[in-house]
């Protein structure tokens, strides 16, 4: 399959980013669909230039290695599978998903590698729904649980933090009392502070080297005006603007070093609209991150 154009690394050891897509969409709970991800991200990302909005040339600072597709069900091998192939390199490590349960495998092998590396695993979970049930609707492998997961596997809650939550379930709100000092900024407060401030705050919080930082991004977390294509769209959600310059202030303030980008359902979309926001928003996160790595950037 054709894919990133002009951005695609001529072997392993050449890329600075590795990319594994993950089409499991089985535990999603309402709208299924985003099994179809990885392979319309890929094939939307041979359509996009090589530049960002800016005008910013990525092509020789970007290069893009694939694994392909981890097409196991097994959340163990899953996980094994992210280690072996995925963490197998140094660079920005990309998942694409598959709905939200695929974080628990691979927010597992990240907790792992931090713990060879001797750092401290950080989660910046950004989305509609808090993810932290412990079971839904029988399954503790649901789309609604990798955050009460991730607790349960030995992340601190200090070092998870929410943003963009807008949709509660009660046993949420009751494991939230149990975890003050997990930080939740909701849609609404988001809003109200704007993205300078959170950055501002997450700076505070994670900018000490001895961190290591995940950034899970479901595309809920977007208003479904910005992205209708995903299972349980939330309104009074973030803006494509807002999201892409969170994730980018992240990106060039943290040590980011592994990104899902998840429940984007290409047969739940509108043209696309949901799939493409995935895609250029991508080329943003690029930039960014090459601006952290190089500070070298040939502006238009
Ligand atoms: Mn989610």
């Amino acid at each position: 399959m054709k894919e990133f154009r002009d951005l695609m690394a001529k072997d392993i050891d050449e890329a600075n980013v590795y990319l594994i897509g993950i089409p499991f969409d089985k535990n999603a709970s309402v709208g299924k669909g985003a099994c179809e991800a990885p392979r319309v991200l890929r094939e939307l990302s041979y359509e996009l230039p090589a530049f960002d909005a800016k005008g910013q040339d990525l092509r020789e600072k970007i290069k893009i290695y694939d694994f392909g597709d981890i097409l196991t069900e097994d959340f163990n091998k899953m996980e094994e599978e992210i280690t072996n192939k995925l963490y197998s390199k140094e660079g920005l490590h990309l998942i694409f998903g598959g709905d939200h349960s695929i974080a628990i495998a691979s927010e597992r092998a990240f907790f792992n590698r931090c713990n060879k590396l001797n750092k401290t695993p950080v989660i910046i979970h950004i989305d509609a729904h808090p993810d932290i049930c412990d079971e839904y609707e029988g399954n503790k492998y649901s789309h609604a649980c990798p955050i009460y997961r991730a607790l349960e596997y030995g992340y601190e809650d200090k070092n998870i933090t929410l943003i963009g939550i807008r949709g509660f379930e009660a046993q949420e709100v009751e494991t939230f009392k149990k975890h003050p000092l997990l930080d939740v900024f909701k849609a609404n407060d988001v809003k109200m502070m704007g993205i300078e401030l959170l950055i501002k705050i997450l700076k505070t919080k994670y900018s000490d080297d001895k961190y290591l930082i995940y950034i899970s991004y479901d595309i809920d977390a977007n208003d479904p005006c910005y992205a209708p294509g995903t299972g349980t769209p939330e309104s009074f959600g973030l803006s494509n603007f807002e999201t892409m310059t969170l994730i980018q202030g992240i990106i060039t303030n943290l040590n980011v070093d592994t990104l899902d980008i998840v429940e984007v359902a290409p047969p739940l979309d509108v043209n696309n609209i949901t799939s493409w926001l995935a895609v250029k928003s991508l080329y943003e996160f690029f930039t960014a991150y090459i601006q952290k790595t190089t500070q070298n950037l040939d502006i238009l």
